[in-house]
């Protein structure tokens, strides 16, 4: 008995040197220790044992035994360490692979242009105020003294939707709405969205985008008007900018003008970009009419008042050099973040 224990712990001994995985381990402590086991089959035989030799012998199997477990305990902690440490090699991370690329939105050269116009009358005191892109008759042409047989309210021009209302030609509709209201002095910009039925080309678009201001008050006069567009300019364009006033006609101002700024690439020498000319048509402006003081609520023998409207796409494509238009509405990433 004594030598069959002896060889079972040997071969057991030898089986676990011999297990390279955990499978295997598993399999040798099953084939000795499991119910069906080498050992096991000495303790059934145990019957077959003298009675006052079973003390003895029980405690020999019990001895072989725990040797045995001891010895599949001990590999199989050294055969996890192995396994582990494969897998950790595998699984190895390259620290200097390229991070996955975080691709942000850029501001449109639209919103940039637009931030630069507001900080600069914000600058000089004025509000920022937006209003309805569909508008009634009433406010985006009557009360701007713009009559029912002017050219500018043919369906060839202006969307309608039906006819009292239409998409807003232009954003003075905000500003008649603020003049209503009744509330003086009035110094504000209405940046947004207008309407109008065009064929789209380099320099058209169905849908672009204004910056009116409008300035209402005790004895402003055309001074006023010249000296605030004057820095305008000087800020958007340069400190060396110069501006020309030339007389024009619109509906909503008497007098009204429009306003060239010296070519901000040849210094008004004349080239390429201003087309010889050493000037470029940025705005038009006026004294607010009379006629729309009195229509929107204001008595103009007590108040006066300028106003201005500049196209956004137009400044836009000026300040950073772009000659199509339909690149402003594309929305290319790579257009887009070149500005
Ligand atoms: C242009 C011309 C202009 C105005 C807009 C205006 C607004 C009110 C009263 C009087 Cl509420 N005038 N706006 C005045 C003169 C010119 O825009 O060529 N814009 C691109």
């Amino acid at each position: 008995m004594k030598n069959k224990l002896q060889e079972i712990r040997e071969n057991a001994i030898e089986q676990i040197r011999q297990s390279d995985a955990l499978e295997k381990l598993n399999d040798v402590r099953v084939s000795f220790l499991g119910k069906k086991g080498e050992l096991t089959a000495v303790l059934k035989g145990m019957k077959d044992v003298a009675p006052e030799d079973r003390p003895l012998v029980g405690q020999m199997v019990n001895d072989t035994r725990a040797f045995i477990e001891e010895a599949i305990e001990e590999t199989k902690k050294k055969l996890e360490a192995k396994a582990l440490e494969a897998q950790l090699a595998a699984e190895v991370i390259d620290v200097t692979l390229p991070a996955k690329k975080n691709n942000v939105g850029h501001r449109h050269p639209n919103t940039i242009a637009l931030e630069e116009v507001e900080r600069i009358f914000i600058g000089m005191g004025y509000e920022v105020i937006e209003g309805p892109e569909i508008e009634y008759d009433l406010y985006n042409f009557e009360k701007l003294n713009i009559p029912a047989n002017h050219p500018a309210k043919d369906e060839q021009d202006t969307f309608y939707i039906n006819k009292d209302i239409v998409l807003r030609t232009q954003t003075s509709p905000v500003q008649a709405r603020i003049m209503e209201k009744g509330k003086l002095p009035i110094r504000m910009i209405s940046p947004g969205r207008v309407f109008r039925s065009d064929e789209v080309d380099a320099t058209h678009s169905p849908s672009f985008h204004q910056i009116e201001g409008l300035i209402i008050d005790k004895n402003i006069t055309f001074a006023d008007l010249k000296g605030t567009l004057e820095e305008f300019a000087k800020e958007l364009f340069g400190p060396e900018t110069k501006t020309k006033f030339r007389p024009h006609h619109f509906p909503f101002t008497e007098p009204s003008a429009e306003v060239d700024v010296s070519c901000f690439k040849c210094g008004g020498k004349g080239c390429r970009f201003c087309k010889g000319s050493g000037w470029i048509e940025i705005l038009g402006c006026g004294m607010v009419h009379p006629h729309v003081l009195e229509m929107c609520g204001i008595d103009p023998e007590e108040y006066t008042g300028f106003a201005f409207g500049v196209g956004l796409e137009r400044i836009a494509l000026l300040k950073y050099e772009i000659d199509d238009m339909r690149l402003l509405y594309e929305n290319d990433i790579r257009f887009l973040k070149q500005f």
